[in-house]
């Protein structure tokens, strides 16, 4: 691929393929039947996902793009000059474009995404926007231990960005572990800009994920379009129900597909029996209170300097330092 100018060569980062299977097999044999959410990501999933963020119901995105145009100054102002950014995720780095442009002298920007083709021509837009900006993008599941393409003396502090509440994706104890992971990847001069979702009305979060457009509904199924393409699998789309479920216990939106009948499936080569009215939970989706938000990345060796919110308090941004 020839790439703009400023956007460096690709780096191939460690991505999950080869365990994909593993992790399918694994997470239908268990009960209740789970599937990791990471591999609703494929490019067509990633499609999707950016459709649901310009859906009327789905109240995250536009809050958290006001927020970051509301108090970009403020966030550059914690990021000082010259720092290296690093987004887990990047997708098409639109929320990136707002903060680049209030960030003094960005030394490096550095896109992680798994989906190839949305991190190339992400990274292509955000050259062209930024033309003295070098582009690194890092093909990769960034979970794993991403590399750092940067080097050392071309930033003065890296600063990890991870917008989106994302991190409700996690456990409690994976969002530490991977808290923890960034840190030592920013090292001890670095910084953390990241956006958590929430708790609000049961009933507006229910909205959320189940948005009468049938986006999110699509984006779910998609998994098992992938599964059938992926690994072999003969799953009936039609046979399986979109639900996202408010499960308070655990401050959570789940996703799931749930069987509509009795069903045996084949995946990966093994089959799997599903009851009538079954799930396979596909994503979960945490909601934090500022305090319990806090707390986790206390726990995770962050300290947040920094937190910003809507007027309306759905959504929050959140600038920490180990
Ligand atoms: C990208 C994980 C933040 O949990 O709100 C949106 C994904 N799932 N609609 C979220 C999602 C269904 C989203 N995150």
């Amino acid at each position: 691929t020839a790439l703009k100018p400023g956007v460096h060569p690709l780096t191939d980062g460690p991505r999950t393929t080869q365990s994909m299977k593993d992790d399918v097999l694994h997470g239908l044999s268990q009960t209740p039947k789970q599937l990791p959410a990471k591999y609703l990501y494929d490019e067509r999933g990633s499609s999707l996902f950016d459709d649901i963020c310009t859906l009327e119901a789905y109240y995250p995105t536009r809050t958290e793009v006001q927020i970051l145009d509301t108090h970009a100054n403020d966030m550059a102002a914690h990021a000082g000059s010259k720092a290296a950014l690093i987004e887990y995720g990047s997708g098409t780095s639109q929320k990136t474009h707002r903060l680049l442009k209030a960030l003094h002298d960005p030394a490096a920007y550095v896109p992680i995404d798994i989906a190839r083709e949305h991190l190339l021509a992400a990274s292509e837009r955000i050259a062209e926007a930024f033309p003295a900006l070098p582009v690194f993008p890092v093909w990769a599941d960034y979970t794993a231990t991403v590399p750092m393409p940067v080097p050392a003396e071309a930033y003065t502090r890296a600063v990890a960005f991870y917008p989106g509440s994302t991190i409700g994706n996690f456990l409690p104890e994976q969002a530490i572990a991977f808290l923890q992971q960034v840190r030592t990847r920013v090292g001890a001069s670095g910084g953390l800009l990241i956006g958590a979702d929430l708790k609000k009305d049961p009933n507006r979060l229910r909205h959320a994920y189940n948005d009468p457009q049938g986006v999110t509904a699509a984006f779910n199924k998609n998994l098992l379009i992938r599964l059938n393409r992926e690994l072999d699998g003969d799953f009936a789309i039609d046979q399986f129900a979109h639900e996202a479920r408010w499960v308070p216990e655990h401050n959570r939106i789940e996703m799931h597909l749930v069987s509509q009948t009795e069903q045996t499936v084949q995946v990966a080569g093994r089959s799997f029996a599903f009851e009538s009215g079954e799930s396979i939970c596909t994503e979960y989706s945490h909601k934090y209170t500022l305090e319990g938000f806090e707390a986790l990345l206390a726990r995770a060796n962050w300290q947040i300097r920094a937190t910003w919110t809507d007027p309306d308090r759905l959504f929050s941004v959140h600038y920490a330092e180990p």
